[in-house]
C-alpha cells in the first residue's frame, strides 16, 4: 500500500507562508487604492497560507485509503502492523485541523477587512501564530502517518479472487521447495508484520482458476502456544485469507523435529484454524522406517506422500488444491 508523503509541521508552515508571501507580492503589482492596499495584502497572505496548508492536509486524507473499505485481510494487516485505532485517530487529527484552519481563515479575513489599515499587519501576524499552533498540534498525527507509511510499504499483494493456500510446518520440512515446485515463477516476497523474513507468495494459473500459495516463515512453523498476542493476530489475518492450509510433515525427520512434535503442531493448527487442512508427508525419498511413519500417517485424513525436491506428487497436490473454493467466499465486511 502506497501512502502519501507526509510533511513535518515546519514543512507545512514553510510552504504555506512562502506561498502566501508570493501571492501578496503578486497582488502588490495590481491596482489597489492606496488606503486599502495594506489590508488587501495582509488578507491575501492569511487566505493563501490557510488554503495552501489546508489543501496539503486534505491531499493526505484523500490519498489515504479508507480502512473500512479495504478487504478484511488488509484491515487485519494494518491493525497488526500499525494499529487501526491509532491510524483512525491520526487521520481524525488531520481532519480536525482542516476545520480549525478554515475557521481561522474566515475570522481573520473579516477582522482584517474591518480593521484600520495600520492594524492589518498585526492581525495577520496573530493569524500566523494561530495557524502555526494548529499545525504543531497535529505533529504527533503526522509523525504517526509517516511511521505508518514506512510500515505499510511492501504489503503483500493479495489476489482476493484466487484460491488461497497457506503453508504450515516446522522449519526445513520443505515448505519453500514445495512452493517453488508448485508455482513455476519465483515467489514474490513481501513484508509481514512480526515475521523476520517476510512472506513469500507464489501464483499458479490454471485454465479456470488461479491459486496463490503463501509461505510465512516464522509464523506457522512453531508451536502456537508460544506466540504472543500480536503474532496471534497475524495468524488470524492469515486465517481470513486462507481457503485451505497445506500442512507439511517431514517424513524423514531430517529437519530435526521428530514426527511426534510435528504432529503436535499439526493438531494446534487444526484446532486454531477453521480452514480445511491438507496433510503432506514430504521427503518420502528419504523416509525408510515405514512402520514408524505409518503411526502418523494413519492419524490424519487423506494424507499425501510427496517428495518436493524430486517433484514427486506435485501434480497430485495441484489437483487437490483445485477442489477448493476461491477467495470470494472469504471476503466479508468486518463486523
Ligand atoms: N531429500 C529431500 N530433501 C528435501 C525435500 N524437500 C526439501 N528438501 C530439502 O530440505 C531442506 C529444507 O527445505 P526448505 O524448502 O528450505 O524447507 P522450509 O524451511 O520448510 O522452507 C532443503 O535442503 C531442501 O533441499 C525432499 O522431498 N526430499
Ligand atoms: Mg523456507
Amino acid at each position: 500500500m502506497i501512502l502519501p508523503t507526509i510533511p513535518t509541521p515546519d514543512e507545512l508552515l514553510d510552504k504555506g507562508f512562502r506561498r502566501a508571501k508570493k501571492a501578496a507580492n503578486l497582488a502588490r503589482t495590481t491596482k489597489i487604492p492606496r488606503y486599502k492596499k495594506a489590508k488587501v495584502l495582509e488578507e491575501t497572505r492569511v487566505k493563501t497560507a490557510c488554503q495552501v496548508i489546508r489543501d496539503r492536509i486534505q491531499m493526505i486524507l484523500d490519498r489515504t485509503p479508507n480502512i473500512e473499505e479495504l478487504p478484511e485481510f488488509y484491515q487485519d494487516y494494518i491493525d497488526v502492523a500499525v494499529g487501526v485505532d491509532d491510524m483512525k485517530q491520526a487521520l481524525g487529527g488531520l481532519n480536525w485541523s482542516i476545520g480549525i484552519i478554515t475557521q481561522l481563515e474566515k475570522d481573520y479575513a473579516s477582522r482584517i477587512r474591518r480593521s484600520p489599515p495600520e492594524k492589518a499587519s498585526a492581525l495577520r501576524s496573530q493569524a500566523y501564530g494561530r495557524i502555526a499552533s494548529v499545525v504543531n498540534k497535529i505533529e504527533k498525527d503526522l509523525d504517526f502517518l509517516d511511521f505508518a507509511k514506512a510500515n505499510l510499504r511492501n504489503m503483500p499483494t493479495v489476489d482476493f479472487d484466487a484460491t488461497t493456500v497457506v503453508i504450515a510446518g516446522f522449519p526445513n520440512v520443505g515448505k519453500s521447495t514445495l512452493l517453488r515446485q508448485i508455482t513455476s515463477a519465483e515467489p514474490e516476497v513481501a513484508n509481514y508484520p512480526f515475521t523476520t523474513k517476510g512472506i513469500q507468495i507464489g501464483h499458479l494459473k490454471r485454465r479456470w482458476k488461479s491459486i496463490q500459495i503463501i509461505d510465512t516463515p516464522g509464523l506457522l512453523d512453531r508451536p502456537i502456544l508460544d506466540m504472543n498476542d500480536i503474532e496471534l493476530k497475524a495468524m488470524v489475518a492469515l486465517e481470513h485469507l486462507a481457503n485451505v492450509i497445506l500442512f507439511i510433515f517431514d517424513a524423514s525427520e531430517t529437519c530435526g523435529y521428530p514426527l511426534e512434535s510435528q504432529f503436535n503442531l499439526y493438531e494446534e493448527v487444526k484446532r486454531i484454524f477453521k480452514t480445511p487442512v491438507i496433510c503432506l508427508f514430504n521427503k518420502m525419498d528419504l523416509a525408510d522406517n515405514v512402520k514408524y511413519l505409518e503411526k502418523y500417517i494413519s492419524k490424519v485424513e487423506q494424507p499425501m506422500m510427496v517428495s518436493a525436491s524430486q517433484g514427486m506428487g506435485v501434480p497430485e497436490i495441484i489437483e487437490r488444491l483445485e477442489e477448493f473454493g476461491d477467495g470470494k467466499e472469504k471476503i466479508r465486511p468486518k463486523s
